[in-house]
């Protein structure tokens, strides 16, 4: 029997037409195109490589280009030294080639900046050729990634005439690994950083992931997590840190650290980490000077100070700018930032965790060195489904704001869960503060328009491990994607991301690509109804924060709890954040603080986060707010249903691996969304008191079974 099945499986692998596909290559296949007329076209446009120069980033330029083109077109695009035919493609700086000099680009040239480029057809010599020019050799890399990612996506190569530069001058990955080589909330694996092997073994992975950022135009990443281990700061450490930059540098990624902030006490022999005090700054400037003297071109710290634990000025009665600036005159001078993060509460419990960043923060704006950025999570809580924008936003005019983003999905069914998250990014970013009146979008905020700022900045929270696909879940790599793709140019729509990643990844099959994003587009919204509707918020498992739990309560802080948030009772439920509750709605600028305290106006998705509200409450919809959000619940179970269906009618179109990967990920997604509704309901319901409308299922347990489940050994804790 066991024969026959393997014989069975071989045949299916025979016989299926596309090859398998471990998900290794991310977004960056060079296959054959599969069009012949396009294929034709595109051979025609390009028949030879032109990369003038030499260094480290034009040869690995040259290589992409190289492989990428050949591999397309299905031959050798071979290098050429001088232009006979047509069809050259020419790439380089005006420095590092004569024939870019030669051309008339250096107008045009002048509003990119250090990472912008230029794609244009042009003639060169009498020869149409297409031409990839940049200031800088990184911009040609990018360049170089735009040309190739024209061809993945079937586009018109054969009349180019467009320009790129980025939006924001910071596009920071964070990593939370720690040195054990476990990841803090990573569901895909362990580390990359084979801290045991390094400095002398250098992982393709290393190079691998290096070339993936640079082709979305991630242009830095952190490499430790933010709850901190000095170590990293030693020379043990440093010198494999020094290798890593290393592997990096040729791909315009700069490496940065977190800084522990009581590093001098824990690996300096020092007393105190008190940052006023002359020894300990003095330990920082020569700790900044010995990581410079490894990593010439070493980004700067990032920082957690006096949050869920980790030590920070405030230990010494000092507050955050205090600890920000000491550690930024240490790396300053080398012209290294310090990134502080605004994910802050204190160790008292608070009549609102939501209003603790706005309340420690606001009070200091103006007073951080220029080479400081503060790190702002999306949201004032943490990374939920679903956030408002967090106030902060607007409110710091004299400080350049960075935004954190979540990438890994810690509170978003971590590994088994599709969800695409640029909506989300997008939802946040299209937010309008009204700091300054109309239109001034959290955005602008962060691209420096709004203030007048250079400095400027975006961390996404990796979602990358050693899993062979580097994230767990195949379509996790399109959030990876989108978050390089928007922290570059934030206009993009989330469709358009959807388009690329699909068309990269997979095919540009419309019988694949259309159904696949709807589905992407309609995932993050699913995934809110069946966790987090209408507002809901941090009501998932006690610190795996795996599953539903609304029923947490009792722990040693309430702000810790699920009761404290959803705040359930006899006669409704939300936590109510206006003038009668917290008044967190005051951290807002008056029109949309007037939004969010209106029970009218407030937007629904946000009902519950800024409203407690009664069980009979008329809903947009016109149900009463039980039924809605009963209604809600299942809607998300359909949603995922829905995916299921759409994924079932693509499976010609995908390879046997990637499409079996998929379709077991969403079957767990199914059980996770029912497991949800159910538990969720029948809570909510010992308050409510009402019964499951009609056109909800009803659940296969009771509330006990629900309560009692405990998974264990949940990953990435
Ligand atoms: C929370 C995570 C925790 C992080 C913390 C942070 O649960 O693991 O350390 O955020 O951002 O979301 O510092």
């Amino acid at each position: 029997m066991q024969k026959l099945c393997f014989l069975l499986v071989c045949l299916l692998w025979l016989i299926h037409p596309l090859q398998a596909d471990d998900g290794y290559r991310l977004w960056q296949r060079y296959d054959r195109m599969q069009d012949a007329a396009k294929l034709q076209q595109y051979q025609q446009t390009v028949t030879g490589l032109w990369v003038e120069g030499t260094s480290p980033t034009l040869i690995a330029a040259k290589k992409e280009l190289s492989n990428g083109l050949s591999g397309l077109l299905g031959k050798e695009v071979p290098e050429v030294k001088q232009l006979t035919q047509n069809g050259t493609v020419i790439a380089g700086t005006p420095a590092s080639s004569s024939l870019i000099s030669s051309l008339n680009i250096s107008e045009k040239l002048k509003s990119l900046g250090e990472e912008g480029y230029l794609l244009l057809t042009t003639n060169a010599n009498g020869r149409k050729s297409t031409v990839i020019a940049a200031n800088t050799d990184i911009g040609v890399l990018y360049g170089s990634f735009h040309f190739l990612r024209l061809l993945q996506t079937q586009q018109d190569i054969s009349n180019l005439s467009l320009s790129s530069a980025p939006k924001v001058k910071h596009r920071v990955l964070n990593h939370w690994d720690n040195l054990d080589r476990t990841v803090e909330r990573g569901y895909s694996g362990f580390s990359l950083w084979d801290w045991h092997r390094l400095p002398d073994y250098i992982d393709q992975r290393y190079i691998d992931y290096a070339r993936a950022n640079a082709s979305i135009g991630i242009n830095g990443t952190v490499l430790t997590n933010v709850n901190a281990n000095a170590l990293v700061l030693t020379k043990d450490y440093l010198v494999k840190v020094a290798a890593l930059a290393d592997a990096f540098r040729p791909y315009g990624l700069k490496v940065y650290l977190t800084a522990r902030f009581s590093a001098p006490i824990e690996i300096g022999g020092l007393k105190t980490a008190d940052p006023l005090d002359p020894a300990v700054q003095a330990w920082w400037k020569k700790k900044a000077e010995e990581i410079y003297s490894y990593v010439p071109d070493f980004g700067g710290f990032l920082v957690k100070a006096n949050s869920e634990g980790q030590p920070g000025p405030q230990n010494y009665g000092r507050n955050h700018a205090d600890g920000a600036n000491m550690l930024a005159d240490a790396v300053g001078p080398k012209g290294g930032i310090v990134m502080w993060r605004a994910f802050v509460y204190d160790d008292k419990e608070p009549d609102d965790r939501a209003k603790q960043a706005y309340n420690e923060f606001k009070p200091l704006d103006g007073t951080f060195r220029k080479n400081v950025l503060v790190q702002v999570k999306n949201g004032a809580i943490d990374f939920q489904p679903r956030e408002p924008f967090h106030p902060l936003f607007g409110a710091m005019p004299k400080t350049p704001l960075m935004m954190e983003f979540q990438i890994t999905q810690e509170y978003l069914g971590q590994g088994t869960t599709l969800a695409y998250l640029s909506p989300m990014y997008k939802e946040t970013l299209e937010a309008d503060t009204y700091a300054k009146g109309k239109g001034s979008t959290v955005a602008k905020v962060v691209d420096g328009t709004l203030d007048n700022h250079q400095l400027t900045g975006v961390a996404g929270v990796a979602n990358i491990g050693t899993d062979r696909n580097w994230t767990g879940h195949l379509f996790g790599q399109s959030n990876w994607y989108a978050f390089g793709r928007l922290a570059w140019n934030h206009t993009l729509s989330s469709e358009e991301i959807a388009d690329e990643w699909l068309r990269m990844t997979f095919t540009g099959n419309p019988a694949f690509v259309n159904p696949v994003k709807d589905m992407m587009l309609a995932s993050h919204e699913t995934v809110v109804n069946y966790m987090t509707p209408l507002g809901l918020h941090h009501i998932m498992g006690w610190s795996h924060h795996y599953g539903p739990s609304p029923w947490i309560k009792d722990k040693h802080r309430a702000d810790w709890t699920s009761v404290y948030y959803h705040r359930a009772d006899e006669k409704g439920i939300g936590f109510d954040r206006t003038k009668t509750g917290s008044n967190a709605v005051a951290q807002y600028f008056p029109p949309v603080e007037k939004q969010f305290a209106s029970l009218k106006n407030c937007p629904e998705k946000y009902l519950l986060w800024f409203h407690h509200v009664s069980w009979d409450f008329k809903t947009n919809s016109g149900r009463k707010l039980w039924d809605e959000l009963c209604l809600r619940y299942q809607a998300g179970v359909d949603g995922v249903r829905q995916m299921q269906k759409t994924w079932a009618t693509v499976e010609d179109h995908v390879d046997a691996e990637r499409f079996e990967h998929t379709k077991s990920l969403l079957r767990i997604q199914e059980k996770e969304a029912v497991w949800w509704r159910d538990a969720c309901l029948l809570y909510f319901q010992t308050f409510s008191k009402r019964p499951i409308p009609q056109g909800v299922e009803q659940p296969a347990h009771t509330l006990d079974y629900y309560m009692k489940l405990d998974p264990k050994f949940v990953p990435g804790i």
